[in-house]
């Protein structure tokens, strides 16, 4: 009779344990909370697979190995389980098991490059800095005497035309007119007006011109300008620190000439040439067949200008010249348009990479 007592309890117990079993397997945890839920209710100190190995003094002896070896089954069954929802409730596990493996080396980001202007520019401020000028800066927009009448260009002077330059404030008879510097002369204008000689600056910066854009023109370009006023400065130290500059930039094979020219603000007036950086000097296309390519404007600076500054010209002379970015970088990289400086394609742009 006791038997039959205890079968029926047995039985009892095992229906409990399936029926544990079912809930455990159905058991959800999405969150790390809901996973530490369930190991308080079936693995916990008072949790039911502890409640249910409790039984096990109420197991006659001859049965207690059979029974010993469900309880630890079940005991596995609830553990293996608590396993599986804490790692799938874990992030960087679920990630795991989505077979996604987190100690490999990330994609690589597209580095951007800097724009061959900027990189030019930082060459030609580089390679003057080494001689000793210091750069200038000043405003882009300009009043009428910085951009033209202290570089002496008279009123009726074509580039001061509506046509040529672009006005922000038409002038007045007691009000100065305003507009987009057409060089940065007015900037070395500005030294002049602060600065005692010794001189010696190079003025970097973005130009305005009324253009119509093409490959070959625009309606703003990048300049270097450069000042250089002391006593007894000569044509010759103009000579050779043009060429000297050209070395630097296109190498010591680079040949220079110059032409006599003129600009209102210098007198004399030479424009250099080198030696094309295509053809190495054989005739071609871009040097039209010349083996020269004009590269800057360079001269003596003019008395007037001088005295619009209360510099002595008869104690201090000086020279100057002004070049384009645009132009030096086209010379060395072959950038045959205008315009793919400032259209922003990134096929142009990665293309300076590696400089
Ligand atoms: C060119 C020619 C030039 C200058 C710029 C200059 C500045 C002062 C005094 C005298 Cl403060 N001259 N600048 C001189 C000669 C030529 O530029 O073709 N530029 C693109």
């Amino acid at each position: 009779m006791a038997q039959a007592v205890y079968l029926w309890e047995m039985e009892q117990i095992l229906q409990q344990i399936e029926a544990y079993k079912s809930e455990m397997a159905a058991f959800e945890a999405a969150t790390p909370d809901a996973v530490e839920a369930f190991r308080i209710k079936y693995l916990g100190t008072k949790g039911l697979v502890k409640s249910v190995l409790g039984e096990m003094k109420n197991v006659p002896p001859d049965q207690r190995k059979d029974f010993g070896q469900v309880l630890n089954e079940f005991k596995a069954f609830a553990e293996a389980r608590y396993e599986v929802l804490q790692s799938a409730a874990a992030p960087v596990n679920a990630a795991a098991n989505a077979g996604i493996d987190w100690s490999l080396p990330a994609d690589p980001t597209e580095l951007g490059t800097r724009h061959p202007l900027s990189i030019v520019r930082g060459q030609m401020v580089s390679i003057f800095r080494r001689l000793g000028f210091a750069v200038a800066e000043g405003p882009e927009i300009e009043d009428d005497w910085h951009n033209f009448g202290a570089m002496n260009l008279p009123e009726d002077h074509p580039a001061r035309d509506m046509q040529d330059t672009f006005y922000v404030k038409e002038g007045s008879e007691n009000q100065s007119a305003w507009l987009l510097r057409t060089h940065t002369s007015s900037v070395q204008a500005r030294v002049m007006e602060t600065q005692k000689p010794p001189i010696r600056v190079i003025c970097p910066g973005r130009v305005y011109r009324n253009e119509t854009i093409s490959a070959r023109a625009h309606c703003f370009f990048h300049q270097v300008e450069g000042l250089y006023i002391d006593e007894n400065v000569s044509f010759a130290d103009l000579k050779q620190t043009l060429y000297f500059f050209v070395q630097e930039m296109f190498g010591k094979e680079v040949k220079v000439r110059f032409r006599p020219s003129y600009f209102p603000f210098t007198e004399p007036s030479a424009e250099m040439d080198i030696s094309c950086q295509i053809c190495a000097g054989k005739g071609c296309n871009i040097c039209k067949h010349t083996g020269w390519v004009e590269i800057l404007g360079s001269g003596m600076v003019h008395p007037k200008v001088l005295e619009n500054f209360g510099i002595d010209p008869e104690k201090y002379t000086g020279f100057a010249f002004g070049m384009g970015v645009e132009r030096i970088a086209q010379l060395k990289y072959q950038v045959n348009d205008l315009r793919l400086y400032s259209q922003n394609d990134v096929r142009f742009l990665q293309q300076f990479k590696s400089v």
